[in-house]
């Protein structure tokens, strides 16, 4: 196991993750020290590992627990507190069921160290598992994430994979009541760029697991894609009030 940062963690949030999320936590401590995982009300039973095992490494994972479940964003919020509290200057945030490759972990923390105001943007390599409609969903969001960040260089702002400065994500989620469910990766991606933090887009594999492989997803199209065209919808307000200072932004970085 790697010695302990002091100021780059992994943050897992989960909810329900099925059998995957042992495996996850076992390969991104294989990775990285500390783990943090944030079990955001899960009830299927998926964590009871969890609390042996951090006895055991207590400085390498630990296990935050918030109930009832309230999302995702709410997740990585509950965890990002702790985590500048303690002086954490970075988070990597990384999915529980199995979906994001925790050999990634080490070069995304290396680029963010080098760059510590950017926001380290995993760009997903699908393979033949990753079913054709998320794909199309990715495509979609990124279009309307572009368009609202002008043009910035925002690579996929679906995939949960990345690495942001902790402080300014915490402003930014201070900022808003919104982005605490599906919203917060897109969300936070575009505030963040709204702000001025540059993006670096970062390759790494992504690999759906069918429910037979023990894969999880609580995806669901009609109410997730309606939450996310809520929020292009509300962010349009937002970004033509920033319209001016965009523009400005992008004729010096000509
Ligand atoms: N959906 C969901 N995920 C949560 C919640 N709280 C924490 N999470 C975690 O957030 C991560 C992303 O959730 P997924 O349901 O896999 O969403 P996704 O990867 O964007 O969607 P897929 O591409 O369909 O897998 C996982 O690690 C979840 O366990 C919650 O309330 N709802
Ligand atoms: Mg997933």
């Amino acid at each position: 196991m790697p010695a302990p940062s002091q100021t780059h963690l992994v943050l897992i949030p989960s909810y329900n993750s099925g059998p995957k999320l042992e495996s996850t936590v076992h390969q991104a401590l294989a990775a990285w020290s500390p783990v943090w995982v944030v079990i955001d009300g899960s009830t299927d039973g998926s964590d009871h590992f969890l609390d042996t095992l951090a006895n055991q490494s207590p400085a390498d994972l630990r296990v935050l627990r918030q109930t009832p479940n309230s999302g995702k964003g709410s997740a990585v919020l509950h965890g990002l507190r702790h985590a500048v509290a303690e002086n954490f200057t970075h988070i990597l945030t990384m999915d529980a069921d199995g979906q994001h490759d925790p050999q990634s972990i080490a070069a995304f923390m290396t680029t963010s160290a080098q760059n510590p105001t950017a926001l380290i943007l995993g760009a997903p390599q699908f393979d033949h598992s990753a079913p054709s409609e998320r794909l199309f969903g990715h495509h979609i969001a990124n279009f309307f994430a572009r368009l609202e960040t002008l043009g910035s260089n925002l690579g996929d702002c679906l995939f949960g994979f990345r690495v942001y400065p902790a402080h300014a994500l915490l402003s930014v989620l201070d900022s808003t009541r919104y982005a605490r469910h599906y919203d917060f990766d897109p969300e936070s991606a575009i505030r963040l760029v709204w702000r001025g933090h540059p993006v670096i887009n970062l390759p790494t594999p992504c690999r759906y697991f069918t429910p037979s492989e023990g894969g999880v997803s609580h995806f669901r199209y009609l109410r997730d894609n309606l939450l996310l065209i809520g929020m292009y919808a509300r962010l349009l307000i937002g970004f033509f009030l920033r319209l001016p200072l965009l523009i400005l932004r992008r004729l010096n970085t000509k």
